[in-house]
């Protein structure tokens, strides 16, 4: 490999287009909005931006559910707008890489609406349409199997016109795409990444890239929830015996769209896959994905199942599942991220640590500290580096999300609107859900909407503790803001790199100590000891060894490195000689 892999190193900003800023005041984020942050995003230290779906579409999914590829969504600008964003940014040396969506497209895209046409349409079979497996007393429709959707419900939707059902795997307007069909694939190759490789973006952030190789004999996935009338269908889904060759075929496509001068990246979001499968998609060799965001540390204290199913976890749990997102790699070819938050997540400092008024800043600076040191691509999520916290005392009916929506339907219909389950469930949103991350970015303190525009009423509310200081107009005054601090930890990063970026020998100092996470790793004859305190009181540690421990970043200013006490939140990074 001779080209220069810079998307290893690069510090990735994630954008939301909805909810980032609303230039011309109708209540939606937009293109233009983007693209007057880029200089923001500079002085951040950012390198690389993903943005999540701007395509036309409906908005079931917000985004993820596209009606037309090749189409900017009016609300959110025009196809010259991002053109001249993907121009503005590689000025300023930021690389824009954007989003596929391909496992599913919307049910007002053409394809689908000609798909459903008839059962003799030319596209019937690029969509999973199967026969009902009978019919009950009352004569309905029976579900070919006992999928549940990602979001709820039965993953099969019945469709009165041709008496079939189809494949959904998300909401009942995301319509499965029929990857064993090769003229389908065909197609949605070029719309999909063709048109976009050829308007100059740098890559792509492939959106559940583990799912698009299915068992097509459909057979019943196993009860794990017995509560529910459907189930996970789990590996009859997801990592199947044709992923590895669809992913070659799309590297080979995209590589045929773009001369050699230009190196371009995918990420690939692959959740729950076993080491081998996850060393095979990253492998160099393999020339499938550079790198993959994996779920074990976010999916923390839930079901793997049903994400709204909570369980305590300790610090202990979590140290494991952070390292098992990129621990695989050591040694190997193969490249991963390192993430802490995205727009499926809560915020990571009500998540993971405390985000009491007391406890909110120097949490939110320790998680900065720790992520910066991980190996791996490193990725912020728009608001991230605010420290943002998630919605408090919202009730159900104001959570927008598509995931919220439909589970409580089927759970309050089931279990009646006051059940148990009901309440556990509003528990978890309250914790999980991924509105939290889906709110207005706070830009100022000023009303009625924190700056993400002027007045309009915007689609989703906004989080109230931008009154607090959480916005970016306090915290870019503030010397000893969340903001700032992020500034320095994104320089720390760059300038440290081979140890930081790319360190290897991950070994935990401490592993069973539930109130430190610490670790040394190397690189060449460097090594680093870090550790930080996840309690809101003092904790004391001893070094691991008599070797020189230089203190080289932290959390707390003017800390004194040979001082074994470590202060409520407080991280701190050595070198070690
Ligand atoms: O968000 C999740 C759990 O609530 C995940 O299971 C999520 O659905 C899964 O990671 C796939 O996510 C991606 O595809 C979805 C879309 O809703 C998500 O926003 C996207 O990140 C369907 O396109």
């Amino acid at each position: 490999e001779t080209k220069p892999q810079w998307w290893k190193e690069a510090i990735f900003y994630q954008i939301y287009p909805a909810s980032f800023k609303d230039s011309n005041n109708d209540g939606w984020g937009d293109i233009n909005g983007i693209r007057s942050k880029l200089s923001y995003l500079k002085s951040l230290g950012i390198t690389a931006v993903w943005i999540s779906p701007f395509y036309d579409s409906p908005q079931k999914d917000m985004g993820y559910d596209i009606r037309d590829y090749d189409k900017v969504w009016p609300t959110y600008g025009t196809n010259d707008e991002i053109f001249q964003l993907i121009n503005e940014a590689h000025k300023l040396d930021i690389k824009i890489v954007v989003d596929l969506v391909i496992n599913h497209c919307s049910d007002e895209h053409k394809w689908f609406e000609e798909s459903r046409a008839s059962l003799n349409n030319p596209k019937r079979d690029w969509f999973y349409w199967r026969k009902p497996k009978g019919y009950t007393k009352e004569g309905k429709p029976i579900a070919p199997n006992n999928w549940r959707s990602c979001f709820g419900g039965s993953a099969w939707q019945y469709d009165e016109r041709t008496k079939e059902f189809y494949l959904h795997l998300f909401a009942v307007g995301q319509p499965d795409l029929n990857w064993e069909n090769p003229v389908c694939r065909a197609a949605v190759f070029e719309d999909s990444m063709g048109f976009w490789l050829r308007n100059g973006v740098d890559g792509f952030r492939i959106d559940t890239a583990f799912l698009y190789s299915k068992d097509t004999t459909f057979p019943d996935a196993p009860v794990t929830n017995p509560k529910d009338d459907f189930q996970d269908p789990g590996n009859l889904v997801s990592n199947g015996p044709r992923i590895h060759e669809f992913h070659k075929l799309m590297n080979h496509f995209m590589l045929s769209q773009i001369d050699d001068k230009r190196t371009i990246m995918t990420v690939g979001e692959v959740g729950h896959a076993g080491n081998d499968a996850r060393l095979s998609y990253t492998s160099a060799k393999s020339h499938e994905l550079s790198e993959i965001f994996t779920f074990k540390h976010t999916d923390i204290g839930t079901s793997e199942k049903f994400r709204y199913n909570l369980a305590p976890f300790t610090l202990k749990d979590w140290k494991l599942a952070v390292a098992d997102s990129f621990r695989w790699i050591n040694g190997t070819d193969s490249w991963s991220t390192i993430y802490f938050e995205n727009h499926d997540q809560a915020r990571s400092v009500s998540r993971f640590t405390d985000d009491s008024p007391e406890s909110r800043v120097p949490a939110a600076k320790m998680l900065a500290s720790l992520q910066i040191c991980m190996t791996g691509t490193m990725y912020v999520y728009q608001g991230q580096e605010l420290g943002c916290i998630n919605l408090k005392n919202t009730p159900l009916k104001d959570y927008e999300d598509v995931e919220v929506r439909t589970n409580y339907k089927v759970i309050s219909e089931k279990f009646g609107k006051d059940s148990q389950e009901v309440k556990e469930f509003a528990k978890a949103v309250a914790v999980m859900s991924r509105d939290h991350a889906r709110t207005p970015y706070p830009w100022s303190s000023k009303g009625p909407n924190a700056g993400f525009n002027d007045s309009a009423k915007p689609w989703f509310k906004v989080n109230e503790a931008y009154k607090d200081g959480i916005n970016e107009e306090d915290e870019e005054k503030d010397p000893k803001s969340v903001l700032n601090f992020w500034r320095k930890a994104i320089k720390t990063r760059k300038e440290n790199k081979n140890i930081l970026v790319y360190g290897y020998n991950f070994e935990f100092y401490e592993l069973d100590n539930n109130k430190i996470f610490a670790f040394t790793k190397e690189y060449d004859d460097q090594k680093l000891f870090a550790i930080f305190n996840f309690t809101k009181e003092d904790v004391s540690f001893q070094f691991p060894d008599s070797k020189k421990y230089t203190l080289f970043f932290g959390t707390h200013d003017n800390a004194d490195g040979s001082v074994t006490t470590l202060k409520p939140w407080e991280g701190r990074l050595y070198h070690v000689e």
